[in-house]
């Protein structure tokens, strides 16, 4: 755990017991600050005591005693309606913090050269394969890479800092806005489409949030923009009009006279004076699609901007094992192969995986983003099949009949995974793919993308099981 010692003798109210809290309390509480603790809920606040944290009930605590507020990136503090917290911190003049910024405020503190390395990556779409990769690359080339935030460990639960240490870290949008200080050696924005919008109320505001990434950082950081989509395009323009930034385009679908790209899954980089063939990204079978070749471009452009040598960048990216739930193939049932993209919880993240396939039996559903999967019926012909679940199977039905796209409304994860399986299986086109993609955020039936992708995975190899007991069967019969 990282101790929070900028904060000593302050005191200093956490609301929010859940991963972000409970951590920086205990952070805080190490390095010596009065810490209040509180959560709505009882049981959070039972395991939180449990854990060593000091509880206070905030409901009747004096705000004007406190100099900051710790508020959970879950928590909303002006959209869709300030939280109770937050408008007791705004009466009381208390402003309000994350844990990222604990973390930024205690790197700052240290002296230059004691810092650790900071990469820092957001986007609203692949930032956790990107942030994977980009700790892996630097674990590979022997660096003590220690990766977290919004993906994994929050920031304060890694290990202590040293003058070697390389922080890689995912930044949500909810995390920035509560994020003042932090300096990012290099900062990765991915790209940009609608995403929490109810928190932040027009794109343009979510946009600003995460353009934040950016900020605090000297003429000697780098800023790594991908340019694959409108939004990224116009924020690089804008940002070379600014002299003297170390701007470092990407792009997976053109080549680039200064910067990172991929040409038929050849990563390229352009960056001193001449061209560079850096891998064959086709040989990274975790790393399918265009998209993935979008966040490998980002993650070579991250690493390399810190001093390490391109070669080395180029073997580590073709030995990345992939990340959990994000296009991730659980195995195959004789011809048909079981996918698990539980993170895609919006149209645009479950474009990357239809896209990238065909012959697609879709599983979908769940709590559904505004828009729900209109965006996405231009991909129908690699559809052959789509199952629903969850809230969003009325809305998303709509969309597929107007599309004549064939699908079944399966209410349960479970149940789409065997239709889809029996319908699979039958197919007469090759290579069937079962896809949990689902294009919505889990919290109808799961209790985050992780728990829906677990079940999936824990479906998908019940059936390989089963499938495979079946093929031994009729072998010994034979026999
Ligand atoms: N709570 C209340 N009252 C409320 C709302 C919440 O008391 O009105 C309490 C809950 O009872 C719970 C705690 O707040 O105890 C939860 O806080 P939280 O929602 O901020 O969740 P954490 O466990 O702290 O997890 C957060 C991130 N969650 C969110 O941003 C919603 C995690 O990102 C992150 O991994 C973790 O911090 C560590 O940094 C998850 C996420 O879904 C993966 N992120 C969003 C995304 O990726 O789209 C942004």
């Amino acid at each position: 755990m990282i101790i929070a010692e900028t904060f000593k003798g302050q005191n200093i109210a956490v609301f929010g017991l859940g991963r972000t809290g409970v951590t920086a309390a205990l952070s805080l509480q190490a390095g010596g600050a009065k810490v209040s603790a509180w959560d709505d809920r009882q049981a959070a606040r039972d395991e939180a005591e449990a854990a060593g944290v000091n509880l206070v009930d905030l409901t009747a605590a004096d705000w004007s005693g406190f100099d900051e507020l710790v508020l959970s990136p879950g928590v909303p503090d002006k959209l869709p309606k300030p939280h109770w917290t937050a408008e007791r911190a705004a009466a009381a003049g208390v402003s309000i913090i994350c844990d990222i910024e604990i973390f930024a405020r205690e790197v700052a503190a240290r002296p230059e050269k004691m810092r650790p390395k900071i990469v820092a990556i957001t986007g609203t779409n692949g930032k956790s394969t990107t942030t994977a990769l980009a700790g892996h690359i630097l674990k590979a080339c022997g660096k003590d890479a220690q990766i977290g935030g919004n993906i994994g460990r929050g920031v304060l639960d890694l290990d202590r800092m040293h003058a070697g240490t390389y922080y890689v870290i995912e930044l949500s949008s909810y995390q920035l806005e509560r994020t003042q200080s932090l300096r990012a050696n290099a900062a990765v924005f991915l790209n940009l489409s609608p995403d929490h919008l109810d928190r932040h109320g027009t794109l343009e505001a979510y946009g600003r949030i995460k353009q934040t990434i950016f900020s605090n950082q000297t003429n000697a950081d780098a800023v790594i923009v991908g340019t694959d989509d409108d939004y990224g395009k116009l924020l690089c323009s804008q940002l070379k009009a600014n002299n003297g930034r170390r701007i470092i385009p990407i792009s997976a679908h053109r080549s680039l006279g200064h910067g990172v790209s991929v040409l038929d899954g050849q990563l390229y980089a352009n960056l001193g004076k001449r061209s560079q063939k850096v891998c064959d990204l086709r040989e990274a079978k975790t790393l399918e699609g265009l998209h993935n070749w979008q966040n490998a471009a980002a993650a070579f452009a991250a690493v390399e901007s810190l001093g390490i040598p391109p070669k080395m960048i180029g073997d580590a990216i073709l030995s990345f094992p992939g990340l959990a739930h994000r296009m991730e193939t659980i195995g195959t049932a004789g011809k048909v192969r079981l996918v698990n993209d539980s993170k895609a919880t919006n149209a645009d993240a479950s474009r990357q995986a239809l896209a990238s396939y065909d012959n697609i039996y879709w599983i979908a559903g769940g709590q559904a983003k505004a828009g729900g999967i209109d965006p996405l019926m231009d991909l129908m012909p690699n559809v052959t099949k789509a199952y629903l679940i969850g809230e969003a199977a009325p809305n998303f039905s709509k969309s597929l009949k107007k599309a004549k796209v064939d699908y079944k409304v399966s209410g349960h994860l479970e149940m789409a995974v065997l239709c889809a399986a029996r319908d699979a299986l039958q197919s007469r086109k090759p290579n069937p793919i079962i896809l949990l993609s689902p294009a919505c955020a889990s919290f109808d039936q799961f209790k985050d993308f992780e728990s829906r992708g677990q079940a999936f995975r824990e479906s998908a190899q019940r059936l390989i099981r089963l499938f495979e007991e079946e093929v031994n069967r009729k072998k010994d019969n034979a026999a």
